[in-house]
Protein backbone atom coordinates (compact mmCIF):
# COMPACT_ATOMS: atom_id res chain seq x y z
CA UNK A 1 0.00 0.00 0.00
CA UNK A 2 2.94 2.20 -0.84
CA UNK A 3 0.66 4.50 -3.63
CA UNK A 4 -0.43 7.26 -1.72
CA UNK A 5 -4.24 8.95 -2.87
CA UNK A 6 -6.18 11.79 -1.68
CA UNK A 7 -10.01 11.01 -1.43
CA UNK A 8 -12.26 14.07 -1.79
CA UNK A 9 -15.34 14.97 -3.03
CA UNK A 10 -18.82 14.00 -2.31
CA UNK A 11 -18.77 9.88 -2.45
CA UNK A 12 -15.87 9.72 -0.03
CA UNK A 13 -17.87 7.90 2.50
CA UNK A 14 -18.58 5.41 -0.34
CA UNK A 15 -15.36 4.99 -1.50
CA UNK A 16 -13.52 4.84 1.25
CA UNK A 17 -13.94 1.18 2.24
CA UNK A 18 -12.92 -0.22 -1.35
CA UNK A 19 -9.99 2.03 -2.16
CA UNK A 20 -8.62 1.37 1.32
CA UNK A 21 -7.83 -2.21 0.42
CA UNK A 22 -5.82 -0.81 -2.39
CA UNK A 23 -4.03 2.63 -1.38
CA UNK A 24 -2.74 4.76 1.80
CA UNK A 25 -5.78 6.99 1.82
CA UNK A 26 -5.53 10.60 2.58
CA UNK A 27 -8.94 12.38 3.38
CA UNK A 28 -9.54 15.92 2.10
CA UNK A 29 -12.97 16.68 3.67
CA UNK A 30 -12.72 20.49 3.46
CA UNK A 31 -10.34 22.53 2.40
CA UNK A 32 -8.47 23.34 5.38
CA UNK A 33 -7.19 19.05 5.26
CA UNK A 34 -6.88 19.25 1.75
CA UNK A 35 -4.15 22.78 2.14
CA UNK A 36 -2.72 20.18 5.43
CA UNK A 37 -2.45 17.21 2.81
CA UNK A 38 -0.39 19.52 0.28
CA UNK A 39 2.10 20.91 3.52
CA UNK A 40 3.06 17.60 4.68
CA UNK A 41 2.45 15.02 1.61
CA UNK A 42 2.83 16.77 -1.57
CA UNK A 43 5.50 14.23 -2.84
CA UNK A 44 3.76 10.79 -1.45
CA UNK A 45 0.39 11.83 -3.91
CA UNK A 46 0.62 9.57 -6.93
CA UNK A 47 -3.25 9.55 -7.14
CA UNK A 48 -6.36 11.69 -6.44
CA UNK A 49 -9.82 10.55 -6.27
CA UNK A 50 -12.70 13.56 -6.97
CA UNK A 51 -16.13 14.59 -8.14
CA UNK A 52 -17.67 16.49 -10.47
CA UNK A 53 -18.52 19.47 -8.05
CA UNK A 54 -15.95 19.08 -6.09
CA UNK A 55 -13.11 19.23 -8.65
CA UNK A 56 -9.67 19.86 -8.30
CA UNK A 57 -7.84 23.20 -8.15
CA UNK A 58 -4.84 24.20 -10.83
CA UNK A 59 -2.87 24.88 -7.28
CA UNK A 60 -3.51 21.71 -5.90
CA UNK A 61 -2.62 20.02 -9.17
CA UNK A 62 0.76 22.07 -9.52
CA UNK A 63 1.38 21.39 -5.67
CA UNK A 64 1.89 17.58 -6.38
CA UNK A 65 4.81 16.60 -8.08
CA UNK A 66 4.66 12.93 -8.39
CA UNK A 67 0.78 12.94 -9.25
CA UNK A 68 -0.13 10.62 -12.34
CA UNK A 69 -3.62 10.24 -12.27
CA UNK A 70 -7.18 12.50 -11.20
CA UNK A 71 -10.28 10.20 -11.16
CA UNK A 72 -13.05 11.94 -10.78
CA UNK A 73 -16.79 10.85 -9.97
CA UNK A 74 -19.12 12.54 -12.68
CA UNK A 75 -18.95 13.12 -16.27
CA UNK A 76 -18.60 16.64 -16.62
CA UNK A 77 -15.36 17.68 -15.34
CA UNK A 78 -14.89 21.74 -15.97
CA UNK A 79 -13.63 22.34 -11.90
CA UNK A 80 -10.45 20.08 -12.95
CA UNK A 81 -8.47 21.54 -15.53
CA UNK A 82 -7.46 18.90 -17.81
CA UNK A 83 -5.57 20.64 -20.35
CA UNK A 84 -2.94 21.64 -17.60
CA UNK A 85 -2.97 17.92 -16.18
CA UNK A 86 -2.17 16.83 -19.93
CA UNK A 87 0.35 19.23 -19.97
CA UNK A 88 2.38 17.38 -16.81
CA UNK A 89 1.49 14.14 -18.17
CA UNK A 90 -1.48 13.60 -15.10
CA UNK A 91 -4.21 11.60 -16.22
CA UNK A 92 -8.23 12.69 -15.43
CA UNK A 93 -10.64 10.09 -15.79
CA UNK A 94 -14.63 10.57 -15.34
CA UNK A 95 -17.66 8.48 -15.52
CA UNK A 96 -19.74 9.10 -18.68
CA UNK A 97 -22.78 6.91 -20.10
CA UNK A 98 -23.17 5.23 -16.31
CA UNK A 99 -25.46 8.41 -15.65
CA UNK A 100 -27.27 9.04 -19.19
CA UNK A 101 -30.50 7.34 -18.70
CA UNK A 102 -31.12 9.08 -15.06
CA UNK A 103 -30.36 12.51 -16.58
CA UNK A 104 -32.12 12.09 -19.80
CA UNK A 105 -35.06 10.98 -17.41
CA UNK A 106 -34.99 14.03 -15.16
CA UNK A 107 -35.25 16.24 -18.31
CA UNK A 108 -38.47 14.16 -19.43
CA UNK A 109 -39.74 14.49 -16.13
CA UNK A 110 -39.47 18.31 -15.87
CA UNK A 111 -40.67 18.87 -19.26
CA UNK A 112 -43.76 16.69 -18.39
CA UNK A 113 -44.46 18.41 -14.91
CA UNK A 114 -44.11 21.51 -16.29
CA UNK A 115 -46.60 20.76 -18.96
CA UNK A 116 -49.57 19.21 -17.19
CA UNK A 117 -48.93 21.57 -14.18
CA UNK A 118 -48.11 18.45 -11.65
CA UNK A 119 -46.72 20.54 -9.00
CA UNK A 120 -48.92 22.89 -9.29
CA UNK A 121 -51.87 20.27 -9.38
CA UNK A 122 -50.37 18.06 -6.52
CA UNK A 123 -50.56 21.27 -4.52
CA UNK A 124 -54.09 22.40 -5.12
CA UNK A 125 -55.19 19.26 -3.94
CA UNK A 126 -53.00 18.50 -0.87
CA UNK A 127 -54.10 22.16 0.72
CA UNK A 128 -58.16 21.49 -0.20
CA UNK A 129 -58.53 23.85 -3.15
CA UNK A 130 -60.25 20.85 -5.10
CA UNK A 131 -63.40 20.96 -2.77
CA UNK A 132 -63.42 24.68 -2.37
CA UNK A 133 -62.66 25.97 -5.81
CA UNK A 134 -62.98 23.07 -8.17
CA UNK A 135 -60.52 21.90 -10.81
CA UNK A 136 -57.46 23.81 -10.93
CA UNK A 137 -56.77 25.34 -14.66
CA UNK A 138 -56.23 22.90 -17.45
CA UNK A 139 -52.53 22.35 -18.55
CA UNK A 140 -50.58 22.08 -21.72
CA UNK A 141 -50.17 18.90 -23.34
CA UNK A 142 -46.86 17.58 -23.07
CA UNK A 143 -46.72 15.30 -26.05
CA UNK A 144 -46.22 16.58 -29.79
CA UNK A 145 -44.26 19.61 -28.86
CA UNK A 146 -41.34 21.15 -30.56
CA UNK A 147 -38.24 20.37 -28.60
CA UNK A 148 -34.18 21.54 -29.44
CA UNK A 149 -31.76 20.04 -27.28
CA UNK A 150 -28.56 22.40 -26.84
CA UNK A 151 -26.01 19.61 -26.88
CA UNK A 152 -26.96 16.58 -28.40
CA UNK A 153 -23.79 14.13 -26.90
CA UNK A 154 -24.37 11.02 -24.70
CA UNK A 155 -27.07 12.41 -22.46
CA UNK A 156 -28.38 14.95 -24.77
CA UNK A 157 -29.18 11.55 -27.51
CA UNK A 158 -31.10 9.94 -24.43
CA UNK A 159 -32.92 12.90 -23.66
CA UNK A 160 -34.14 12.29 -27.91
CA UNK A 161 -35.17 9.00 -27.74
CA UNK A 162 -37.34 10.10 -24.78
CA UNK A 163 -38.90 12.78 -26.35
CA UNK A 164 -39.20 10.96 -30.03
CA UNK A 165 -41.32 8.40 -27.78
CA UNK A 166 -43.64 11.50 -26.89
CA UNK A 167 -43.73 12.23 -30.86
CA UNK A 168 -41.81 15.32 -30.30
CA UNK A 169 -40.79 17.30 -33.31
CA UNK A 170 -36.53 17.50 -32.34
CA UNK A 171 -33.83 19.80 -33.14
CA UNK A 172 -30.43 20.39 -31.56
CA UNK A 173 -27.99 22.75 -31.65
CA UNK A 174 -24.26 22.39 -31.14
CA UNK A 175 -20.80 23.35 -32.84
CA UNK A 176 -21.38 21.39 -35.82
CA UNK A 177 -23.82 18.87 -37.28
CA UNK A 178 -23.77 15.27 -36.90
CA UNK A 179 -23.87 12.36 -38.90
CA UNK A 180 -26.71 9.97 -38.65
CA UNK A 181 -28.71 11.37 -36.53
CA UNK A 182 -32.47 12.14 -37.65
CA UNK A 183 -33.14 15.35 -36.41
CA UNK A 184 -32.95 19.15 -37.42
CA UNK A 185 -29.77 21.06 -37.02
CA UNK A 186 -29.75 24.56 -36.26
CA UNK A 187 -25.83 26.04 -36.45
CA UNK A 188 -27.60 29.37 -34.54
CA UNK A 189 -29.13 29.03 -30.78
CA UNK A 190 -31.40 32.07 -31.32
CA UNK A 191 -32.94 30.73 -34.39
CA UNK A 192 -33.30 27.04 -32.96
CA UNK A 193 -34.74 29.12 -29.44
CA UNK A 194 -37.35 30.71 -32.05
CA UNK A 195 -38.34 27.47 -33.64
CA UNK A 196 -38.81 25.21 -30.19
CA UNK A 197 -41.29 25.75 -27.23
CA UNK A 198 -39.07 23.78 -24.65
CA UNK A 199 -35.42 24.37 -25.07
CA UNK A 200 -33.08 21.37 -23.33
CA UNK A 201 -29.75 22.45 -22.14
CA UNK A 202 -27.22 19.49 -21.78
CA UNK A 203 -24.03 20.94 -22.72
CA UNK A 204 -20.96 20.99 -20.49
CA UNK A 205 -20.30 23.65 -18.22
CA UNK A 206 -16.68 25.98 -18.17
CA UNK A 207 -15.87 29.02 -19.91
CA UNK A 208 -17.41 27.71 -23.54
CA UNK A 209 -20.22 27.43 -22.74
CA UNK A 210 -20.55 30.06 -19.97
CA UNK A 211 -23.90 32.01 -20.45
CA UNK A 212 -24.37 30.32 -23.63
CA UNK A 213 -28.13 30.98 -22.68
CA UNK A 214 -28.74 34.64 -22.58
CA UNK A 215 -31.40 37.29 -22.75
CA UNK A 216 -31.46 36.87 -26.71
CA UNK A 217 -31.80 33.02 -26.52
CA UNK A 218 -34.61 33.41 -23.81
CA UNK A 219 -36.51 35.94 -25.67
CA UNK A 220 -36.74 33.55 -28.91
CA UNK A 221 -38.05 31.11 -26.59
CA UNK A 222 -40.60 33.41 -25.63
CA UNK A 223 -43.70 33.91 -23.51
CA UNK A 224 -44.82 29.98 -24.35
CA UNK A 225 -41.29 28.70 -23.68
CA UNK A 226 -40.03 26.58 -21.30
CA UNK A 227 -36.08 26.18 -20.08
CA UNK A 228 -34.72 23.09 -19.00
CA UNK A 229 -31.82 22.89 -17.84
CA UNK A 230 -30.06 19.58 -16.17
CA UNK A 231 -26.45 20.40 -17.49
CA UNK A 232 -24.40 23.32 -15.37
CA UNK A 233 -25.88 26.51 -13.70
CA UNK A 234 -22.95 28.69 -15.76
CA UNK A 235 -24.60 27.65 -18.83
CA UNK A 236 -27.42 30.24 -18.14
CA UNK A 237 -27.21 33.71 -17.55
CA UNK A 238 -29.19 33.51 -14.26
CA UNK A 239 -29.97 37.47 -13.87
CA UNK A 240 -31.47 37.32 -17.50
CA UNK A 241 -33.68 33.79 -16.82
CA UNK A 242 -34.73 35.40 -13.83
CA UNK A 243 -36.02 38.53 -14.91
CA UNK A 244 -37.60 36.90 -18.20
CA UNK A 245 -39.75 34.67 -15.66
CA UNK A 246 -40.35 37.52 -13.44
CA UNK A 247 -41.88 39.97 -16.80
CA UNK A 248 -43.35 37.02 -18.74
CA UNK A 249 -41.34 36.75 -21.35
CA UNK A 250 -40.55 33.36 -20.37
CA UNK A 251 -43.47 30.80 -19.83
CA UNK A 252 -41.63 28.48 -17.45
CA UNK A 253 -38.55 26.42 -16.39
CA UNK A 254 -37.71 23.80 -14.86
CA UNK A 255 -33.68 23.70 -13.14
CA UNK A 256 -31.35 20.81 -11.76
CA UNK A 257 -28.13 23.20 -11.70
CA UNK A 258 -27.64 26.75 -10.62
CA UNK A 259 -24.91 29.46 -11.06
CA UNK A 260 -23.71 29.47 -7.26
CA UNK A 261 -24.70 26.00 -5.70
CA UNK A 262 -26.21 25.28 -3.13
CA UNK A 263 -27.24 28.73 -3.29
CA UNK A 264 -30.25 29.46 -5.65
CA UNK A 265 -32.15 33.02 -5.74
CA UNK A 266 -34.85 33.40 -3.45
CA UNK A 267 -36.78 34.95 -6.85
CA UNK A 268 -36.59 31.68 -8.44
CA UNK A 269 -37.76 29.93 -5.20
CA UNK A 270 -40.59 32.89 -4.94
CA UNK A 271 -41.85 32.11 -8.50
CA UNK A 272 -44.99 29.64 -9.43
CA UNK A 273 -44.06 28.76 -13.12
CA UNK A 274 -40.63 27.39 -12.16
CA UNK A 275 -39.61 23.58 -10.38
CA UNK A 276 -36.06 23.55 -8.98
CA UNK A 277 -34.20 20.72 -7.58
CA UNK A 278 -30.86 20.77 -5.99
CA UNK A 279 -28.70 18.61 -8.86
CA UNK A 280 -30.09 15.35 -8.45
CA UNK A 281 -29.45 14.17 -12.40
CA UNK A 282 -28.07 11.28 -11.05
CA UNK A 283 -28.60 10.77 -8.06
CA UNK A 284 -30.43 7.23 -8.04
CA UNK A 285 -28.55 4.48 -5.58
CA UNK A 286 -28.11 2.72 -8.50
CA UNK A 287 -26.36 5.30 -11.31
CA UNK A 288 -24.21 6.65 -7.90
CA UNK A 289 -23.34 2.91 -7.21
CA UNK A 290 -22.14 2.46 -11.43
CA UNK A 291 -20.31 6.18 -11.44
CA UNK A 292 -18.30 5.22 -7.53
CA UNK A 293 -17.26 1.94 -9.30
CA UNK A 294 -15.72 3.45 -12.22
CA UNK A 295 -14.47 6.09 -10.33
CA UNK A 296 -12.55 3.49 -8.42
CA UNK A 297 -12.07 1.13 -11.16
CA UNK A 298 -10.04 4.15 -12.97
CA UNK A 299 -7.91 4.13 -10.39
CA UNK A 300 -7.20 0.29 -9.54
CA UNK A 301 -6.59 -0.35 -12.93
CA UNK A 302 -4.17 2.61 -13.55
CA UNK A 303 -2.16 1.56 -10.30
CA UNK A 304 -2.05 -2.08 -11.87
CA UNK A 305 -1.66 -1.88 -15.80
CA UNK A 306 -1.24 1.78 -16.34
CA UNK A 307 -4.54 2.16 -18.34
CA UNK A 308 -7.75 3.50 -17.43
CA UNK A 309 -11.10 2.56 -18.30
CA UNK A 310 -12.62 6.64 -18.97
CA UNK A 311 -9.76 9.46 -19.45
CA UNK A 312 -10.90 12.65 -20.34
CA UNK A 313 -10.49 13.90 -24.18
CA UNK A 314 -7.72 16.01 -23.27
CA UNK A 315 -6.09 13.27 -21.98
CA UNK A 316 -7.16 9.93 -23.81
CA UNK A 317 -3.52 10.71 -25.89
CA UNK A 318 -1.73 9.90 -22.74
CA UNK A 319 -3.85 6.94 -21.82
CA UNK A 320 -3.01 5.72 -25.45
CA UNK A 321 0.59 5.87 -24.53
CA UNK A 322 0.75 3.49 -21.32
CA UNK A 323 -2.09 1.05 -22.93
P1 LIG B 1 -21.03 15.07 -24.10
O1 LIG B 1 -21.30 13.68 -24.56
O2 LIG B 1 -19.64 15.59 -24.17
O3 LIG B 1 -22.03 16.02 -24.90
C1 LIG B 1 -21.90 17.39 -24.86
C2 LIG B 1 -22.58 18.01 -26.08
O4 LIG B 1 -22.47 19.43 -26.00
C3 LIG B 1 -21.98 17.57 -27.40
O5 LIG B 1 -23.03 17.20 -28.25
C4 LIG B 1 -21.28 18.83 -27.94
O6 LIG B 1 -21.49 18.88 -29.35
C5 LIG B 1 -22.04 19.96 -27.25
N1 LIG B 1 -21.19 21.11 -26.97
C6 LIG B 1 -20.00 21.10 -26.34
N2 LIG B 1 -19.51 22.35 -26.28
C7 LIG B 1 -20.40 23.15 -26.90
C8 LIG B 1 -20.44 24.54 -27.17
N3 LIG B 1 -19.45 25.38 -26.79
N4 LIG B 1 -21.52 25.03 -27.83
C9 LIG B 1 -22.52 24.21 -28.22
N5 LIG B 1 -22.52 22.88 -27.99
C10 LIG B 1 -21.47 22.36 -27.34
O7 LIG B 1 -21.46 15.25 -22.58
P2 LIG B 1 -22.57 14.44 -21.75
O8 LIG B 1 -21.99 13.20 -21.20
O9 LIG B 1 -23.81 14.34 -22.57
O10 LIG B 1 -22.78 15.45 -20.52
C11 LIG B 1 -23.19 16.77 -20.75
C12 LIG B 1 -23.14 17.58 -19.47
O11 LIG B 1 -24.26 17.28 -18.64
C13 LIG B 1 -21.95 17.32 -18.54
O12 LIG B 1 -20.77 17.95 -18.98
C14 LIG B 1 -22.44 17.89 -17.23
O13 LIG B 1 -22.12 19.26 -17.12
C15 LIG B 1 -23.96 17.73 -17.31
N6 LIG B 1 -24.46 16.74 -16.33
C16 LIG B 1 -25.31 17.13 -15.37
C17 LIG B 1 -25.79 16.19 -14.48
C18 LIG B 1 -26.77 16.58 -13.41
O14 LIG B 1 -26.75 15.97 -12.35
N7 LIG B 1 -27.63 17.55 -13.65
C19 LIG B 1 -25.38 14.88 -14.53
C20 LIG B 1 -24.49 14.51 -15.53
C21 LIG B 1 -24.04 15.45 -16.44
P3 LIG B 1 -20.40 19.54 -30.32
O15 LIG B 1 -19.05 18.97 -29.92
O16 LIG B 1 -20.86 19.12 -31.68
O17 LIG B 1 -20.50 21.02 -30.09
C1 LIG C 1 -23.15 14.65 -10.08
C2 LIG C 1 -22.81 15.73 -12.41
O1 LIG C 1 -24.12 15.26 -9.30
O2 LIG C 1 -21.79 13.96 -13.58
C3 LIG C 1 -21.90 15.18 -13.45
O3 LIG C 1 -21.29 15.98 -14.17
O4 LIG C 1 -23.02 16.89 -12.33
C4 LIG C 1 -23.57 14.80 -11.50
O5 LIG C 1 -23.64 13.53 -11.99
C5 LIG C 1 -21.82 15.10 -9.69
O6 LIG C 1 -20.85 14.46 -10.42
C6 LIG C 1 -21.55 14.80 -8.25
O7 LIG C 1 -20.28 15.30 -7.96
Amino acid sequence: MNTHIILMGDSTEVMQPQLSKHFTLHRAGDEAALVDILAHHSRDIQGVATSATTGLSADAIAALPNLKVVSSCGVGYESIDATAAAARGVIVTHTPDVLNNDVADLALMLHLALSRSLMHDAAWLRRGAWAIKGSPPVARTASGRRVGILGLGRIGKDVARRFAALDCELSYHGRRPQVDVPYRYFDNLVEMAQHVETLIVVVPGGTATQGLVDRTVLDALGPQGTLINVARGSVVEEPALISALQEGRLGAAGLDVFADEPNVPQALIDMDRVILLPHVGSATRETRAAMTDLTINNLVQFFDTGEVLTPVPECAHLAAIRT
